[in-house]
């Protein structure tokens, strides 16, 4: 049997398969006591298989004193502490690239689906409204002004459909990135009055925490959309939910929340919302990709040889 790891949360049936055939693997998420369990196995414990829904906090880390490597399934690692494996000298590996695509779709999906009210078109059809009432006009994609919180590797994907679309792209981020000829803000509030879509496709953490505020939905304006794919936390979520139940903006498309799975009940039946629960990642050969990059990352740790996406 290979090396023992600890398991924090479910995989895909393909990966599980290959988990529990290449390694001990101890499966935290369904001990009923996960103390004890941890007490167990925490001196033996090597490495680490997570998810950027389950990460791994400090003293998850500090109870495996002789963890090698967190593995993680996802490419935000806001969750993983980060400083914690620095100071444990832990290598943190991620998920980037393979599920940029898919994740930039539902982005689109989400953008479409509020700009055209394409929720509220199918439970009007399904609700047997149409011979009754009219359905609504809604808003032309087209000419719309999109602007990007945070053009990394994600964001650009998106910027590239939504051009497809004939919208125009902004950005806003921590700097001006000289191989992009997009007009960049280095003010998030004024990005907010120019644009139509506010596109939230950065990282998590410290340095996005809150950063959409309420004056930044204010700045959006009542035609305006915020559509998020990134983390709830990037949000002030009482803020929008308010800015939402006053139709103070157009509407949202929404991915992500502060407090997954749970979505604020204000939100359930409004008209000017699409909600999703964080799937943007979640087509069968995306978390296959994941999965495998997860397993090749572990696997090149115990070989010895140099891990594929490293975050620290
Ligand atoms: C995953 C994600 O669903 O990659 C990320 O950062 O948020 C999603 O792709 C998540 O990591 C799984 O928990």
């Amino acid at each position: 049997m290979g090396a023992e790891i600890v398991q924090t949360t479910a995989m895909p049936p393909a990966i599980q398969q290959v988990l529990d055939s290449s390694y001990t693997v101890h499966k935290l998420w369904e001990a009923k006591d996960k103390a004890a369990l941890l007490k167990e196995i925490g001196p033996r414990v090597r490495g680490m298989a997570t998810s950027g829904a389950a990460g791994a906090k400090r003293d998850l880390i500090e109870a495996l004193p002789k963890l090698e490597i967190i593995s993680s399934f996802g490419v935000g690692y806001d969750s993983i502490d980060i400083a914690c494996a620095q100071e444990r000298k832990v290598t943190v590996t991620n998920t980037p690239d393979v599920l940029t695509e898919c994740v930039a779709d539902t982005a689109m999906g989400l953008t479409l689906g509020m700009l055209r009210r394409l929720p509220q078109a199918h439970q009007f059809v399904r609700e047997g409204r149409w011979p009754k009432d009219k359905f609504p006009l809604t808003d032309k994609l087209g000419g719309k002004i999109m602007g990007i919180v945070g053009a990394g590797r994600i964001g650009q994907a998106i910027a590239k459909r939504a051009e497809a679309f004939g919208m125009e792209i902004r950005y806003f981020g921590p700097r001006k990135k000289a191989d992009l000829a997009w007009r960049y803000y280095d003010n998030l509030v004024a990005m907010a009055k120019d644009v139509d879509i506010l596109m939230i496709s950065c990282p998590g953490g410290k340095e996005t925490h809150q950063i959409v505020n309420a004056a930044v939905i204010a700045a959006l304006g009542p035609k305006g959309y915020v559509v998020n794919i990134a983390r709830g936390s990037v949000v002030v979520e009482s803020a929008l939910v308010q800015a939402l139940v006053d139709g103070k903006i157009a509407g949202a498309g929404l991915d992500v929340f502060e407090n997954e799975p749970n979505v604020p009940e204000a939100l359930w039946n409004l008209d000017n919302v699409a909600l999703a629960p964080h799937v943007g990642s979640g087509t069968h050969e995306t978390r296959q990709a994941m999965g495998d990059l997860m397993l090749k990352n572990l696997e090149a740790w115990f070989a010895g040889k140099p891990v594929l996406t490293k975050v620290v």
